[in-house]
């Protein structure tokens, strides 16, 4: 039977638990028709949480609060679970990571949010304490990350989970590319968390901030209707963030703009008709793949380009580089119907250089590739003239995986299609 969360949809605290649920085999189910201000305000869920706040788990033995602790309670449930780490250094890790997430990111980005948002009032010393302290946050994480995928050994754990969403809520609301980009383990990090199909399952897509809410004028009352019941606790001088859950209409589901790319004049280039000979050419690639390739190539409805990172001299760790390239292919899901694309990890040692080759429909890198995909800053991008054979040469041995490439081996070689 599952375990019964009670919460609102959309809640940051309440996934931490729905994650771990994910990873560890375990049925958790939110409360139904959950109501904020009016739910958890019960005599039944007061005696459950007497603060009154969500996230709560009721389980067979009793009631559990505090999102971390309910997060854990639920992984506990599986016996050895790796979540909480292998070892007992790396239980001692995910521990110091979840309360880095609890101590150190979710306090930073509450004082910076919650003003802005009319929560609770808004002072400028207040916000350049918050933004100082949440920097110096991400600066210590983007050090960790620069080294490690994960926070905590080569697979996810609790410390991910938790930190993850803490981030989440930040960067879905506040923390627009301008904050973040100078934390760019971080983002990478980031970005793969919450592409991760456990957390997606539960997070839905993310799109991060594009702006920095405008101040309010007044701070507003909290969510729920009863506010003027609610004793109010917070002392004058150092207001206590607090933490209500996103207004609705943040939360529901924007329409789809049309994309501009489907209104291009029509091409006698068929993408799909390309992946798949691509991926149905086994032997004789040069004559059939590359032959055919150019022989249905519309240089008038696509354009090629070839990509180059700009930091390669960071990428000294080889796994770290792989799914680094396996990240971005994921984050450029969005763009399958317009794009072809094969990258390229290079060298027998490191640094490892990362280098490209797409097909994109259209004479531009799509406007809305660059927009949400963060990536696409990191890498140089230089349109390939099709009439200078020497890069036309390049586009054959980058599509074909040619070994050496430019002189050197090939590490890995991804396609995305
Ligand atoms: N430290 C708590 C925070 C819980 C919390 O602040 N919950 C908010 C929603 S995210 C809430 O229930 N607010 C209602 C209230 O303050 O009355 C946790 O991690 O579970």
């Amino acid at each position: 039977m599952a375990l019964v969360l009670h919460s609102g949809a959309g809640n940051k605290n309440a996934f931490k638990a729905l994650i771990a649920a994910e990873y560890s085999g375990v049925k958790v189910e939110l409360t139904k028709d959950f109501e904020m201000g009016v739910s958890n305000k019960t005599p039944e869920f007061l005696k459950m949480n007497p603060l009154g706040k969500v996230p709560v788990l009721e389980t067979p033995d009793g009631a559990v609060f505090e999102s971390n602790a309910i997060a854990r309670y639920v992984a506990r449930l599986k016996d050895d679970n790796p979540l909480f780490g292998s070892s007992r250094i790396e239980q001692a890790h995910v521990e110091q990571w979840v309360d880095f997430a609890a101590t150190e990111v979710d306090p930073g980005v509450a004082w910076y949010l919650y003003p802005r948002l009319g929560f609770i009032p808004y002072a400028h010393t207040t916000e350049e304490t918050a933004i100082a302290s949440l920097k110096r946050s991400l600066g210590a994480l983007n050090t960790h990350l620069a080294s490690n995928t994960y926070l905590v050994g080569h697979s996810v754990t609790l410390a991910d989970i938790v930190l993850t969403c803490n981030l989440y809520h930040g960067i879905a609301r506040i923390l627009t590319k301008s904050f973040t980009s100078d934390f760019p383990h971080v983002e990478r990090y980031f970005w793969t968390m919450v592409n991760q199909p456990n957390f997606k399952k539960v997070i839905g897509e993310v799109k991060q901030a594009e702006s920095v809410p405008p101040v309010q004028k007044k701070a507003a009352p909290p969510k729920e209707p009863k506010a003027k019941d609610v004793k109010k606790e917070a002392p004058k001088e150092a207001p206590k963030p607090k933490v209500v859950e996103a207004p609705a209409e943040e939360e529901a589901p924007k329409p789809k703009p049309k994309n501009p790319l489907d209104l291009l004049p029509p091409s006698k280039m068929v993408l799909d008709d390309w992946k798949r000979l691509y991926s149905n050419t086994k032997t004789n690639f040069r004559e059939v793949a590359i032959k055919g390739f150019w022989d249905m190539y519309d240089p008038e409805g696509y354009s090629l380009w070839f990509c180059d990172y700009k930091y390669n001299d960071e990428n000294t760790v080889s796994f770290v580089t792989l799914n680094k390239v396996g990240g971005f292919l994921q984050r450029m899901d969005l763009a399958r119907k317009y794009a072809f694309g094969k990258m390229l990890v290079i060298g027998s040692e490191a640094p490892f250089k990362l280098k490209g080759l797409w097909l994109f429909r259209g004479q531009e890198v799509p406007k809305f590739v660059m927009d949400e995909v963060y990536d696409m800053e990191l890498y140089e991008w230089t349109k390939v003239d099709i009439s200078d054979e020497a890069q036309k040469e390049r586009v054959n041995a980058m599509i074909e995986d040619q070994e050496p490439f430019e002189g050197e081996a090939l590490l890995d070689a991804k396609c995305f299609k």
